[in-house]
């Protein structure tokens, strides 16, 4: 198994290359200032720390992140608290900007293009290995035993893959593999999902994660630019050409790929709604959550600022602050007010007379008294104005917030200004 203190050979030989620049439309305002994988998770993660951690613990060293849509918070997130990868221990960390050689209208060319635009820079470390990962998904996976599965096959691409229900399959790269796990077949996002053979209700989708040897995807890379028509996208173009005319094995996520002791299933959440994005995040209130954030054989690493502890306060009319089956980041303040069931992530401040319950509350959230929130959501910074109650009334939160199908409110400081505003 792989050790982040010690790398094996194999990790040392290996480049991860994560790409972070796609925006998650389906997170409304929550990316409308920040890339998809710089979104806060879990109280003090962004959502890219699981991948870098996972690459991390896997023992790689060397890590490249491509970045494209609304980069800033990202880079400054990566800058803060990923760079400490050395190059005299032959370790890297580097940010890679959308490269402009391509024309304008090309900007939002495939995922396969972020990693082609930049493989000079790749090619002067000289991974033997290249692990292309997504800086969006929510999981711990051990990608060692990924790459070992993949020297072992000698596939030209190896794919990380997962059951999901057949019907939610629609948004992913669907697979058909044989009695070894080669993939025969590959849809990607087809509109009618093929189920698996014995388990038609459910199907074999890509995480979107590959395992190649360098030297190989350039050469693939290479030819798939010189291919008309094609949109430079593993997903689309990369993927299934290598399927019919190469060799593509499935590397299944299960329990056996993560090491954590305390792992009962193999978790992995694409958390690109708001629903599914409060829902995994109030799940780590649970008192045994399936992502277990305290494990310190797999550490989610992360850059937090330093902050004094959270503290929890008595009013002046002596009512208690307490948070109860809460995750609290540091910073914070409670006074006189209760949550329950909630997050609330760095320097927070709860006033008297306020009740929170399955919250999700980013850094630097100030909720006035006599607020009452249920269900939501609440982007970094909003101040939240004295008596505001939302997740009791559905047309009220629908006419002046974001409330999904599910009943989760999505409030943001521009739609709190309107509000304001209209009084
Ligand atoms: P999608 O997730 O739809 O499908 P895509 O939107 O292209 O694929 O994003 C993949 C990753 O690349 C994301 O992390 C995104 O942030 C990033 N990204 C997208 N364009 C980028 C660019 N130009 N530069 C840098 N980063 C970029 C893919 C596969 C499916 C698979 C799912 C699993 O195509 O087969 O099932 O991932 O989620
Ligand atoms: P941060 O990266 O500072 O932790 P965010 O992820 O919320 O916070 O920031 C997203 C981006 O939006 C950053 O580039 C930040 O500088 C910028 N930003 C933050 N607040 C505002 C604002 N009120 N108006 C415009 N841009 C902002």
């Amino acid at each position: 198994m792989a050790d982040y203190r010690t790398p094996s050979p194999l990790a040392r030989d290996a480049m991860a290359y994560v790409l972070a620049g796609g925006r998650g439309t389906r997170l409304y305002e929550m990316t409308d200032r920040r890339a998809k994988p710089a979104v806060y998770f879990g109280g003090k993660s962004r959502i890219i720390d699981f991948a870098l951690s996972n690459a991390l613990n896997s023992g790689i060293r060397r890590i490249s992140v491509a970045t494209q849509y609304q980069a800033h918070s990202l880079i400054r997130h990566l800058q803060r608290g990923w760079n400490f990868l050395r190059t005299e221990r032959n370790e890297s960390f580097d940010v890679l900007p959308a490269s402009q050689r391509v024309r304008e209208d090309m900007w939002y060319a495939g995922t396969a293009d972020a990693v082609y635009q930049n493989m000079d820079i790749i090619q002067d470390y000289g991974p033997r290995y290249i692990v292309v990962l997504a800086g969006d998904h929510i999981y711990k996976m051990d990608y060692e035993i990924m790459l070992r599965q993949h020297v072992d096959t000698g596939a030209d691409v190896t794919i990380g893959c997962l059951e999901v229900p057949r019907l939610e399959a629609r948004g992913f790269g669907v697979m058909h593999v044989d009695g070894r796990d080669r993939v025969v077949d590959f849809v990607e996002k087809p509109a009618d999902p093929p189920g698996i053979p014995d388990k038609p209700d459910m199907a074999l989708a890509s995480m979107g994660i590959y395992v190649f040897e360098t030297r190989f995807l350039m050469d693939q890379l290479r030819r798939d630019a010189a291919t008309e028509g094609s949109s430079r996208d593993f997903g689309k173009d990369i993927i299934p050409y290598l399927v019919k005319n190469g060799s593509a094995w499935a590397h299944r996520f299960n329990r056996s790929c993560v090491r954590s002791a305390n792992e009962d299933v193999a978790y992995w959440r694409d958390v690109g709604t708001v629903d599914a994005y409060w829902k995994a995040n109030i799940d780590l209130t649970d008192p045994l959550p399936q992502l277990d954030l305290y494990d310190r054989d797999w550490p989610i690493w992360t850059y937090a600022e330093i902050t004094p502890p959270a503290k929890f306060v008595h009013d002046l009319d002596g009512r208690r602050g307490q948070a109860v089956a809460s995750l609290v980041s540091g910073g914070c303040i409670v006074s006189g007010a209760s949550v329950n069931r909630t997050l609330l992530s760095t320097g927070s401040k709860v006033h008297s007379y306020s009740e929170l319950h399955e919250a999700v509350v980013l850094p630097y959230c100030e909720i006035g008294r006599g607020v009452r929130l249920r269900k939501v959501v609440l982007d970094r910074g909003v101040n939240v104005p004295e008596g505001l109650v939302v997740g009791e009334d559905p047309e009220f939160d629908r006419k002046w917030f974001r409330r999904t199908d599910e009943g989760v409110t999505l409030i943001t400081q521009p739609m709190i200004d309107r509000y304001l505003a209209s009084r």
